[in-house]
C-alpha cells in the first residue's frame, strides 16, 4: 500500500477487489457498448446486480465512446454510483495513450458532477484490452495529477489493484 497527498487529496494504491470498496464512486473498466463482460466489469455487475445494466440500458442506449465515462446507479454495491469508463484496446497508435488518459480524466469529471468526493479506480485497459502496465500506470497518474491541479472537491482517489505486479506499477508512480 502506498499513499501520497496532492493538495487536498489523498491518492493511494492498494491491493484488493474493487467491488468491496465502501466509497462514493466505483469506476468500471467497461466496453463501449456498456454490455458487461469479464474482469472488473463482470465483477461489478455480479456484485451490484441487474439494476446497474437496467440503468445504463435506459440512460445510455448508444453506449459510451472510448475515452469517455458515464455514471449509473451502484445497485447493491456500497457506493453512490458506478462510473463506466472505456479504455482503448491497446495498439501502438499514439492516440491510445490519449484515450486512456481521457478515460481517467473524464471519470473524475463525472465523479464531481455526481457529487462524489471519493473515487476507486481499477487499472483501466491493462486486462482484456492488453495495455502494457509500464505505459498505463504513468498515464493514470498523469491524468490524476492534471485533474487535481484544477479541481479540489475530491478528497480521496484510491487505485484498487488486483495483483502484485499491478500494485507495484502504481506504487512506483506514487513515489515519483
Ligand atoms: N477488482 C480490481 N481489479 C480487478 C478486478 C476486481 N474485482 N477484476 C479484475 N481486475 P479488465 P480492461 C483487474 O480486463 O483491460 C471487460 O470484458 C485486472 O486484473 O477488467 O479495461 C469489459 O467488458 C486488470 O489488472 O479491463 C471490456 O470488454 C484490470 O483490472 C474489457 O474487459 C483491468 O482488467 C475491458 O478491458
Amino acid at each position: 500500500m502506498k499513499q501520497i497527498q496532492i493538495n487536498n487529496t489523498t491518492v493511494e494504491a492498494v491491493k484488493g477487489d474493487i467491488v468491496k470498496q465502501e466509497i462514493d464512486a466505483i469506476v468500471n473498466a467497461a466496453n463501449s457498448h456498456l454490455m458487461g463482460g469479464g474482469g472488473v466489469d463482470g465483477a461489478i455487475h455480479a456484485a451490484g446486480g441487474p439494476e446497474i445494466m437496467a440503468d445504463t440500458d435506459r440512460r445510455y442506449p448508444a453506449g459510451c465512446l472510448t475515452g469517455s465515462a458515464v455514471a449509473s446507479t451502484a445497485g447493491r454495491l456500497k457506493a453512490k454510483c458506478v462510473i463506466h469508463a472505456v479504455a482503448p484496446r491497446y495498439s501502438s497508435n499514439p492516440v491510445c495513450a490519449e484515450l486512456l488518459y481521457k478515460a481517467y480524466y473524464n471519470s473524475l469529471i463525472v465523479a464531481v458532477r455526481n457529487n462524489c468526493t471519493s473515487v476507486a479506480f481499477p487499472s483501466l485497459g491493462t486486462g482484456a484490452y492488453r495495455y502494457p502496465l509500464g505505459e498505463a500506470a504513468p498515464i493514470a497518474l498523469k491524468a490524476v495529477r492534471d485533474f487535481l491541479q484544477k479541481h479540489d472537491s475530491i478528497t480521496l482517489i484510491r487505485f484498487v489493484l488486483f495483483d502484485d505486479k499491478t500494485l507495484s506499477a502504481f506504487e512506483k508512480e506514487l513515489t515519483q
